[in-house]
């Protein structure tokens, strides 16, 4: 198990630096310069780190840049070892010491070799995917997607950081773990982090906002393994992924996009996982389940960062009546507008009790997320020329910005089912800025 799992003196798992930590980059003078067939990845379709590494090639398009090489674990061997022959090396051991005679480092995956110097460029997967996505652009055709963009920059690393520790690493701490306090320091660190960003996917499609980052390619890596892989074999079972309503379907989000279920093998990865790690299940069994067909069903999350977007540019929120047919909807919405630091509730009381009630949560949810168009553009705009979500709400910042003034609310979310036994009493005894009847609705097929 130490050899496995080098740890400290509590007994805790310590992951080993990477070693080679060159960039391709191009400044005069740098022997690693951005071309097309040069450079070659060889990565383990189990390994977590080094998947990130195809995510991002597959996600910018580089197929034809950055060829592929891979490795299979050996348990006799006790290390990676080519499925074809490289640089007349047999394993990834011999290919270091080739590459770096007397190298005396762990030969891990991802590698970024340079076919033209005959040189490990890099092998820790956290720089190879910045690579990836800023130096190879010119040859791309995926060359607009940035998952790394400036203006983001300190809300990914401060993400990375947290998620690197107790949930890409921190699974490994948990499996690897040599003392029960050190495991259970780990998998509350774990859950703890997993709890906190279930709660920020509520509002938020991706982990930075509405734009795919670095960061969920880095924690998609762990969470598509998490099920299979260490829930069981490293005992991080408090509860699995597809269990959380939010993470489970940024899982099948992640999962969906163009490209990447190509870059997943999940029996692979439970056969690297559950096969290899002698230590953990000395008979080698490979269990059958679970069974992830889950993460082709729909993630109805296409519209979260966007009614987040619209909700941020409004100021004040009344929500009135809403107990005769839409109670579902309107406990939804109520919860999502709670957070509007000026809120005005004027809805009744069993609209409100229904906001405890999570089968009408559920339901509530459903209906906005799936037919979000149609929930907004209802008669009360009257706008035939509103055909799209974003025109709607163009059109209803457009308005409650000229009709600011003396309205209490900047926006009136009407719940009732129909308006017409409203009276002014209703408004807060005035005419709303913008009325939006959610109404008469019926669960989307
Ligand atoms: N920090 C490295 C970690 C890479 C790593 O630990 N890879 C594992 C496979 S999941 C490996 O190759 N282990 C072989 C060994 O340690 O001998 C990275 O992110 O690239």
């Amino acid at each position: 198990m130490s050899n496995l799992a080098p740890r400290n003196q509590s007994g805790a798992y310590i992951r080993p630096n990477s070693q080679f930590r060159k960039f391709i980059g191009t400044e005069s003078g740098n022997p690693h310069p951005p071309a097309t067939g040069r450079y070659k990845l060889y990565v383990g379709l189990g390994c977590p780190w080094a998947h990130r590494t195809l995510v991002v090639r597959s996600l910018k398009k580089l197929e034809a840049v950055i060829s592929v090489g891979i490795v299979s674990p050996s348990p006799i061997e006790g290390g990676w070892i080519f499925n074809q022959e490289e640089e007349g090396c047999r394993t990834l051991a011999e290919f270091y010491q080739k590459a770096e005679p007397g190298y005396s480092g762990r030969s891990t995956v991802p590698v970024l070799w340079d076919n033209q110097t005959k040189a490990i460029v890099n092998n820790e997967s956290s720089e190879i995917i910045v690579m990836l996505n800023s130096e190879f652009n010119e040859f791309a055709n995926n060359p607009t997607l940035n998952l790394y963009p400036e203006e983001l920059k300190e809300k990914i690393d401060w993400w990375n950081e947290k998620i690197y520790h107790a949930v890409n690493n921190g699974v490994y701490r948990c499996g690897f773990a040599q003392t029960q306090e050190a495991y259970n320091q780990a998998c509350n660190e774990l859950f703890a982090t997993l709890d906190e960003i279930e709660l920020a996917l509520q509002t938020n499609r991706y982990l930075c906002g509405e734009n795919l980052t670095l960061a969920d390619v880095r924690l998609f890596t762990t969470l598509f393994r998490f099920d299979s892989a260490y829930y069981g074999l490293f005992k991080c079972n408090r509860q699995r992924i597809r269990d959380y309503q939010n993470l489970g379907a940024y899982l099948r989000d992640l999962y969906q996009l163009p490209g990447v279920a190509d870059t997943c093998d999940v029996e692979t990865v439970k056969r690297d996982y559950y096969g290899n790690l002698f230590p953990l299940n000395p008979g080698g069994i490979i269990p059958n389940g679970p069974d992830m067909s889950y993460l082709n069903q729909p993630h109805d999350r296409d519209h979260i960062g966007k009614v987040q977007c619209f909700m941020n540019q409004i100021n004040r929120v009344a929500i009135v009546g809403g107990t005769h047919g839409n109670e579902f909807t309107g406990a939804y919405l109520i919860q999502k507008f709670a957070q509007f630091p000026n809120l005005i509730t004027r809805s009744s009381f069993e609209t409100v009790t229904l906001l405890a009630n999570p089968d009408a949560f559920a339901a509530g949810r459903r209906y906005v997320e799936k037919d979000l168009n149609r929930c907004f553009l209802k008669q009360d705009l009257q706008d035939p020329a509103l055909k799209t979500y974003e025109e709607l709400q163009a059109k209803l910042i457009q308005n409650t910005l000229a009709s600011n003034g003396d309205k209490q609310a900047d926006l009136i979310l009407d719940l009732h089912s129909s308006t017409a036994n409203m009276g002014p009493d209703n408004y807060f005894g005035k005419q709303p800025s913008l009325k939006l009847e959610i109404g008469c609705l019926s669960e989307p097929s």
